[in-house]
């Protein structure tokens, strides 16, 4: 069974936001198209607590550098996606109402999450894949922002983890941090990871 899992389509990712993806809106109109032909549709929200490791801000750091943490390098960010917050809302034109599951992922103050199946430590579970396979879904198509973090990220890890999983490039938008698009492709490709 096929299921469909739409990536931080979120008010700061977009244009105008806090973390915007260039272009990020471009893809709400095909990624609700996308919805009817699954069997299940799965919304992710990054959703960071205000005293979030990964704020750039909360370090007095530089938004876009790297910092080590005690589970690794991380990328300091510019304060987005705060629970509560507008900016932390799903995009006003995304379809919401075919999401049978919307799975929040870091909250946890001390750890990011990229990945929709495991934080950044790569040890402490999310939750999801135990939920996929309850339901029979492993077949796993990938759509959302950013294709070069959490999209890959969690691509990379439905591999790992035994799914089948494809990222649906038209329906992404990347951050392309210093090359980071081109080296999440190439990583994405050799986990096994269908780029179509
Ligand atoms: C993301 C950076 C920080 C993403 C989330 O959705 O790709 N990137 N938090
Ligand atoms: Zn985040």
């Amino acid at each position: 069974m096929r299921a469909l899992i739409v990536v931080d389509m979120q008010v700061d990712f977009c244009p105008g936001g806090a973390l915007a993806v260039a272009r990020g809106d471009e893809i709400i109109a095909p990624i609700n198209a996308l919805m009817p032909r699954f069997d299940a549709v799965i919304l992710t929200q990054d959703w960071h607590p205000a005293d979030h490791a990964s704020f750039a801000d909360n370090h007095g750091a530089a938004p876009y550098s790297t910092m080590q943490m005690p589970y690794g390098p991380q990328v300091l960010w510019p304060r987005h996606c705060v629970i509560g917050s507008d900016g932390a809302a799903f995009h006003a034109g995304l379809d919401l109402s075919r999401a049978d599951l919307i799975l929040r992922k870091g909250f946890r103050p001390g750890t990011d999450s990229y990945s929709a199946f495991f934080e950044n430590d790569r040890t402490t579970a999310t939750g999801l894949a135990g939920y996929l396979r309850d339901r029979g879904l492993d077949d796993l198509h990938f759509v959302g922002l950013a294709q070069d973090f959490c999209v890959a990220w969690s691509a990379m890890d439905a591999m790992r983890l035994g799914f089948a999983a494809t990222v649906i490039e038209a329906s992404t938008r990347a951050i392309d941090l210093n090359g980071s698009l081109d080296a999440a492709r190439t990583a994405m490709r050799d986990a096994g990871v269908t780029l179509a």
